[in-house]
């Protein structure tokens, strides 16, 4: 059985990556809801909505578990979907807690959609990390509209919007830039490019991708042999397109 990923549009397509890249003999679905992006300026209970129709489509699948690869819809409706499906539901989380570990009092900015940064569930996260490292949150919904609309070719326009971002988070002593947004993932070598070596950029990718491998591992559900099939939807037929051309520009293979 395939393993379902979502997103509410593109960005997850990065997170396909690397789950490709860490098990290479699963077939995957990857469903894309460009025709309702953003989610990031949805209220909690229409993103709830979406989450739950693309769940029971990816059921109705056959998925043996589903990835949110979506820190705007994790932070929306986790648990709900947690207990409405009998299958695992793994989410995104902003890395915060990698940002944390880089060393002692760190200066961190946290990018994301504006929803997962007002969220509760975001709030406990930094109750855990703020009393010891100075963290500035940066809501960036500029870059989720760069990737939806096939426009990760236009370097100068990224660099300005980029740049814009970098100084609204704080420039000085800043250790790293938390990658809370699963389209920011595709800006990853352009925004190392124009910071010092010195600030890191982490994402949450990989620990996602490591859960779901524990947890199939644990079911015994793993695939062991055969190639892997990567099947694309999405609610605007004409993105599918796009999006098998971002997974192969990231490096997935199709
Ligand atoms: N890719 C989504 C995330 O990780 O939060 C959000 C994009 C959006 O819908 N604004």
């Amino acid at each position: 059985n395939p393993i379902g990923v979502f997103d509410s549009g593109l960005g997850g397509i990065s997170v396909l990556h690397t789950i490709q890249n860490l098990m290479p003999k699963e077939d995957l679905i990857y469903f894309g809801d460009s025709k309702y992006n953003p989610y990031g300026t949805k209220t909690k209970s229409e993103i709830t909505k979406r989450c739950i129709e693309i769940c029971d489509h990816l059921m109705e699948r056959g998925c043996k578990a589903i990835v949110i690869a979506c820190n705007t819809a994790t932070s929306a409706c986790v648990p709900l979907l947690r207990e409405r499906y009998p299958v695992d539901i793994i989410g995104m989380e902003p890395a915060l807690k990698v940002a944390c570990s880089l060393g002692e009092n760190q200066t961190v900015a946290v990018w994301a959609t504006h929803f997962t940064l007002v969220e509760e569930k975001f709030a406990h996260l930094m109750e855990r990390f703020d009393q010891e490292h100075r963290i500035v949150k940066v809501a960036c919904p500029k870059l989720v509209q760069l990737v939806e609309e096939d426009r990760l070719d236009q370097q100068e326009t990224i660099q300005k919007v980029l740049q814009g971002y970098i100084e609204q988070g704080p420039m000085d002593s800043l250790n790293s830039i938390v990658l809370g947004c699963t389209h920011f993932v595709f800006f990853k070598e352009q925004l190392q490019s124009i910071l010092p070596a010195s600030v890191s950029l982490v994402d949450g990718n990989l620990g996602t991708a490591m859960h779901l491998q524990e947890l199939l591992k644990e079911k015994e559900l793993l695939n062991e042999q055969g190639g892997s099939q990567i099947l694309f939807e999405n609610t605007l037929e004409e993105k599918i397109e796009l999006s098998k051309r971002l997974f192969q520009k990231i490096g997935g293979m199709l």
